[in-house]
């Protein structure tokens, strides 16, 4: 059958809803999983086109990581494990919107414009979360790539960073790992062990870790996973999915936004505590004290942690590298004051979106970014990595070098390079934690957190909204700006941007100053502007509470 018959005939089992307009967000399509299926399908042709164009493996994800249940999405990975670059999230944007009868042309256009030449193999690597709509969303996927007669290997459920590994590895000729989750599970693992052996006669308490897996896939992976850890953390693994909801209540984001532990999990006074998103890509830890005060870690503190234990190793390995951290506009303005004014750090503000971080933190020899919202990982340059390895073999230098040599390279085994990744992260700070001798509560007291409160508003349109300078300032609509300015104005060390959501129909106000109440009224005042000049939709935002 003539190619373009075959993607027609597919096709009409997968129909587009006349007039649905659906956009690239931050992460991929996000909606309600009704609404999807016609995306699913031609993402796994716009996958194929890709694989064809770049000669090499690309990766489909469904899942709507941390929204709720009742939605789903799907991220497209590129060749080296990264996000897809933006000029295709253009071309997913146009061939998601084309109506029914102009969906070949489309994808002729698409083919043209990218110069594809269509009979070069292609491969695709699909993996989904557990929403109950991920079953029969991940099979459009996979009947799109076979429209197009192009070869897909369904790994069924991963958490979103294994998919991107699993790209990754096989894109490398298997340099980065194996493509499987037990190679995945090993790659990990093994330089867990190798750390912590720096981290000798560790208690059982030292060792146990409570973790809120957010009813989602990475619990699901965390139980798989837990035996290659020979014991060296001991985890009690709560929302786990045998009851909860995924995400209701708990998870990362739950914990982040309502800075409040989940529900589901018993803590007891000091006690390490992390939570999962429902795709397993963040993390955020926290704690409450003995006066039952919560404490949060969030992506700030990890990025505080990791890259002052790497200044503090490449300092001891003798290695003039350069340690940059990227952050956005959503950093607490404690962490960026630390890093600049007492690490002496570089630091940078990238456009909400791991993407964007990802590519700043390329720029540098070991690029640590993290989002707020425990979304990260480190990054190190090819030649930041062939000369951490030389250096551990290197027969003249004293054993302080070696050993800090020696621990950079199992660092860098452990990091998941491709993406931010839960499981990864958190044997990260684990092992950081040990080999530094550190609890919980002196990681938090290195620097205290501006109090800080982020906001939803419903508008009709959150696209009325334009931002500059990594989406600190409002550019549109007309006075919302200058409205906001004059309310931070109001209070000490305060701070306020908005920006429309990429992930749910909503825009997001994140405000900070030097009291909670401030941070808490300044939110609200600044979400009634949003509401009266951009449109606010239902009631006025209410004082929060
Ligand atoms: C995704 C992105 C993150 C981003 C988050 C929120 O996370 O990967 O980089 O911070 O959405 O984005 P927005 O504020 O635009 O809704 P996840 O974990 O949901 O995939």
């Amino acid at each position: 059958m003539a190619q373009f018959e075959k993607v027609s005939q597919y096709s009409v089992q997968h129909p587009k809803p006349t007039g649905l307009v659906l956009q690239y967000g931050t992460a991929g399509f996000r909606t309600h999983a009704n609404q999807l299926d016609h995306i699913m399908f031609r993402m796994g042709l716009l996958a194929a086109l890709r694989s064809k164009k770049t000669k090499s493996t690309i990766g489909v994800m469904v899942t709507a990581s941390h929204n709720p249940e009742e939605d789903n999405g799907v991220k497209l990975i590129d060749p080296m494990g990264e996000m897809v670059t933006p000029a295709w999230e253009g071309h997913a944007t146009r061939l998601a919107n084309a109506e029914q009868e102009s969906l070949v042309m489309t994808l002729k256009d698409i083919i043209e414009m990218e110069a594809v030449d269509l009979s070069q193999n292609a491969s695709v690597f699909i993996g989904k979360d557990t929403r109950p709509s991920s079953e029969t969303l991940s099979q459009a996927v996979l009947d799109g790539v076979s429209s197009l007669d192009s070869h897909a290997y369904d790994y069924g459920l991963l958490t979103t960073p294994q998919l991107h590994f699993m790209v990754c590895c096989k894109n490398t000729q298997f340099r980065y790992g194996t493509a499987t989750v037990e190679g995945y599970y090993e790659k990990l693992s093994q330089a867990f062990i190798q750390l912590t052996k720096h981290a000798p006669n560790r208690t059982d308490d030292q060792k146990h870790l409570l973790v809120d897996g957010a009813n989602g896939i990475g619990a699901l992976k965390m139980r798989e996973m837990e035996p290659f850890l020979q014991k060296e953390l001991k985890i009690s693994l709560h929302n786990d999915g045998s009851q909860g909801k995924l995400n209701f209540l708990c998870g990362a984001d739950y914990v982040k936004v309502q800075q409040k532990p989940p529900e589901g999990i018993k803590m007891n006074a000091g006690e390490r505590c992390c939570s999962f998103d429902g795709d397993a890509d963040r993390i955020v830890y926290y704690f409450i004290n003995s006066a039952g005060q919560f404490h949060l870690l969030d992506g700030d503190k990890i990025a505080t942690l990791i890259s002052t234990y790497l200044k503090e190793l490449l300092t001891q390995a003798g290695l003039d590298l350069q340690v940059a951290v990227v952050q956005t506009a959503y950093a607490n303005g404690s962490s960026t004051h630390y890093l600049v004014e007492t690490m002496k750090l570089t630091v940078q503000c990238a456009k909400t979106g791991v993407k964007h971080l990802h590519h700043a933190a390329q720029e540098f020899d070991i690029g640590v970014y993290f989002e707020a919202n425990g979304h990260g990982t480190i990054l190190f340059s090819k030649a930041a990595e062939g000369r951490i390895q030389q250096l551990t073999v290197d027969p003249n230098i004293n054993d302080e070098k070696k050993s800090a040599a020696v621990l950079l390279e199992n660092l860098i085994n452990l990091c998941n390079q491709t993406v931010g990744d839960a499981i990864s992260d958190m044997l990260l700070i684990e092992a950081v934690l040990a080999i530094r001798g550190m609890t919980v509560q002196q990681w938090d007291a290195i620097y205290s957190d501006l109090p800080n409160r982020q906001l939803k508003v419903k508008v009709a349109d959150r696209r009325v909204i334009e931002t500059t300078d990594a989406e600190r300032r409002a550019v549109r609509p007309a006075g919302l700006q200058d409205a906001i300015d004059e309310l931070v104005k109001k209070y000490q060390k305060s701070r306020a941007f908005v920006r429309p959501s990429g992930t749910e129909d909503v825009v997001r106000v994140y405000a900070e100053a030097d009291t909670k109440e401030a941070a808490d009224t300044l939110a609200h005042e600044v979400s009634v502007a949003v509401y009266k000049f951009a449109g606010g939709v239902g009631e006025e935002p209410k004082p929060f509470l």
